[in-house]
Formats: structure tokens, sequence, C-alpha cells
């Protein structure tokens, strides 16, 4: 169901986010605060109030008011709100819901946080059909969870989720392949996902402020200031991106790629990329409270040819440590002095702690 449709066809993903989550959510189940400034978070009490808004709905947003604002100056912004404290138990369940609706469509789904998705619905066949059902997808959501959502469906994970986010909120955007430049190149370059405040900020000092400054800008540039991420920033501003759509429902594996700027045998340049691949993926481990048992590193060579090199322990582990040694050695067994183009590094075997229990190692 879920494989795509043949070698020479688009990927077509489409990635969900709600709209003002958890506020309309409060709006779903007090219809009387519906369309009203709503503001979902700290307690404000009369403007003296300490930590932040959570999330407000668009008309709290009219005033000004936004996400991880300090309460204080939501208040000041717009005194008259409906202000609510976090319902955490009930938005899961909401999101459970929406997840529901997504899973029961039977393409691969990746839940990216409690209100966010991205589906691989390659199978559906053309860009069209996929326009049909994610309006389907926005339809059902309305009717059973009694909330709106943006959604976007594009060749990529990358331009899918900026394409959500493009005419928020309530809307639908698809990116046909071949529109993927024009679409991408007037946007700001913080508009690329992962692209914050310190890189951003880089990039705007190098005169590169559209997503178009970025795709052409000379890679050599590009790695003088971001060394070995330029590279996927170019890619990303090319709208390349060939990340997929991994099911996050009792995960199997954990892996993180990165493709060199230039294929290289540095063996610094390899030290430091496996190095960072080690951080990535025990940081993904730690936020999922997972252990592993097997490691695998893949190397693709200059020329496309790829290896594979896996290594089981006896135990489960967590620690970068232990990861960074495992990775080593099967890395070393892979470079035979032939110029690299991708590396990946890539966890196993994996267990998770309940909560409570203690750890065993
Ligand atoms: P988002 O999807 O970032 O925000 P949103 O759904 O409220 O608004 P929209 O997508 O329409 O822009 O986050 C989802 C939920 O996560 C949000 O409803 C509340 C929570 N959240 C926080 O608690 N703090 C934050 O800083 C952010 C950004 C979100
Ligand atoms: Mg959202």
């Amino acid at each position: 169901m879920s494989e795509n449709p043949g070698a020479t066809s688009p990927r077509i993903i489409l990635h969900a986010d709600m709209d003002c989550f958890y506020a309309a959510v409060e709006m779903h189940d007090h219809p009387e605060i519906a369309g009203k400034p709503v503001i979902v978070g700290a307690d404000p009490q009369g403007g003296s109030g300490r930590g932040v808004v959570s999330t407000c709905s668009y008309e709290a947003r009219a005033f000004g008011v936004r996400s991880a604002m300090p309460i204080s100056q939501a208040y000041r912004l717009c005194p008259d709100a409906v202000y609510l404290r976090p319902d955490m138990a009930r938005y899961a369940v909401a999101s459970g819901e929406i997840m529901g609706i997504f899973r029961g469509t039977g393409y691969r789904v990746q839940q990216v946080s409690i209100d966010e998705a991205f589906l691989d619905i390659s199978p559906v066949g053309s860009f069209d059909a996929a326009r049909d059902l994610a309006a389907q997808l926005k339809q059902e959501i309305r009717a059973r969870a009694g909330i709106n959502c943006s959604l976007g469906v594009a060749p990529t994970k990358i331009v899918a989720k900026i394409a959500s986010d493009f005419h928020k909120p309530d809307s639908l955007t698809v990116v046909e392949p071949n529109d993927v430049p024009a679409f991408l190149a007037p946007m700001p370059v913080r508009k690329i996902p992962g692209i914050g405040g310190k890189t951003g900020a880089l990039l705007e000092d190098l005169g590169i402020k559209t997503i178009d400054d970025l795709a052409s800008c000379n890679i050599q540039r590009l790695i003088g200031a971001f060394g070995r991420s330029a590279a996927l920033l170019h890619e990303a501003a090319l709208g390349h991106d060939e990340s997929e759509v991994v099911e996050r429902d009792g995960v199997k594996s954990i892996s993180k790629e990165t493709t060199f700027a230039c294929d290289t045998d540095d063996a610094d340049e390899i030290a430091a990329t496996i190095e960072w691949l080690v951080r990535e993926v025990t940081q993904s481990l730690a936020d999922e409270g997972l252990h592993f048992k097997t490691v695998t590193v893949r190397v693709r060579y200059e020329g496309f040819v790829s290896k594979t090199k896996s290594k089981s322990l006896l135990h489960h582990h967590n620690d970068e440590a232990t990861l960074r040694s495992s990775a080593g050695e099967l890395l070393r067994s892979l470079c035979e002095g032939q110029k690299i183009r991708r590396l990946g590094l890539r966890v196993s075997g994996l267990w998770k702690q309940d909560a409570g229990q203690q750890t065993l190692f």
C-alpha cells in the first residue's frame, strides 16, 4: 500500500498541522468561546502572572499574541481574551483521534508532534488524486474532531511542511514537482524547517535572504560559513529532500544520514561527521527514552555504490560513548580509501524503559 508506484514517479507527501491546536480543542469543547480571542497558557493573574502562552486562537493573534510570549505581555496586548490553563490529557485524546484518521487511510504515517504528521500518499498516483484525498481528510477532521487544519502536498517532506504553513489557517496547498522552484524561490530562508535564529541570522548577514538566494549561492561560499551543514542547506533550498516518512509507532530503528558537500576521503571531515551523527542519534534515543542493541553504519561511495555493516552488542545501551566506539569501529572497516558521498548511522533492536522502571545499566 505504501510503496512508490514506480521508480520514476515523484513521491507524494502530505504534511498536516492543526490550526491553533490547544485553543481549537478548547473552542470545540466550549462553543461559547468559539470565535473569541482565546489564550491557552499560564495564569495571567491580572497582568502580573509568570510563564508563557502555549498557543492562542487566530482572533488573539490579531492582537499580536503568539506562542511562547510571556503571559504578562499577552495580557497587555489583549486583556479581554479568554485565558485557559492547558489540559494536556484532553489534547492527547484529540491528537490520538486525528492520528487515527490518518492511520485509517492505510498510508504510512509519521507523527512528528502532538498536532502534526507526514503521510506518504504516493500510491494515490497523481497530485490531483492527492488533492482530493487531502480535502477529504480536512473534512473528516472537521467532522470527527471538530477542528480545522492546514495541509501541504508536495514531492518532499520539507516542501510539504512549508506548503502546509503557506496559507494557514484552514488551508490546502498543493505544490506539484514542476512548481517547487517557483514556490520556494521568493520565501525567506527561515521558512526552511531547521533554519532557526542562528543559521537564519548568519545567512542574512551573508546577504542570503530568500530561498532563491540560497539556491543560487556558490556552494564553496556556503561551506566557508557552515562547514558540513552547507550541502544540506543548499539541497533544501533546491527543494531536494530524500528523507522518508517513517512510522514512529513501535519505532524499529532510529537513523540519521548526511551527504558531504563534496565526496571526501578526509579522515578529519569523516570523523567530525560521524561524531555529529552519533550526537543526533543519541539525542533522538533520549527524546524517545530508547536503548539500542544494534548499530549499523552505511556508506555510499562516489559512484553511488553503498555498503553497510552492523554490530550487535551484548546488552542494550543508550549512551553516546558506546555508540561512538561501535560506529567508529564499523566505519573503519568500511573505509577502504574510496571517497565517500553519504554517511548514515542507524540503531535498532530498540528497547523502551517503562515509566518508573530502574535503568538496567
Ligand atoms: P503549533 O502547531 O506550532 O501551533 P498551533 O497549532 O497552536 O498553531 P498553528 O499551527 O495554527 O500556527 O503547536 C502545536 C501545539 O503545541 C500548540 O497548540 C500548543 C503547543 N505549543 C506550546 O505549548 N508552546 C509553543 O511554543 C508552541 C509553538 C506550541
Ligand atoms: Mg499547529
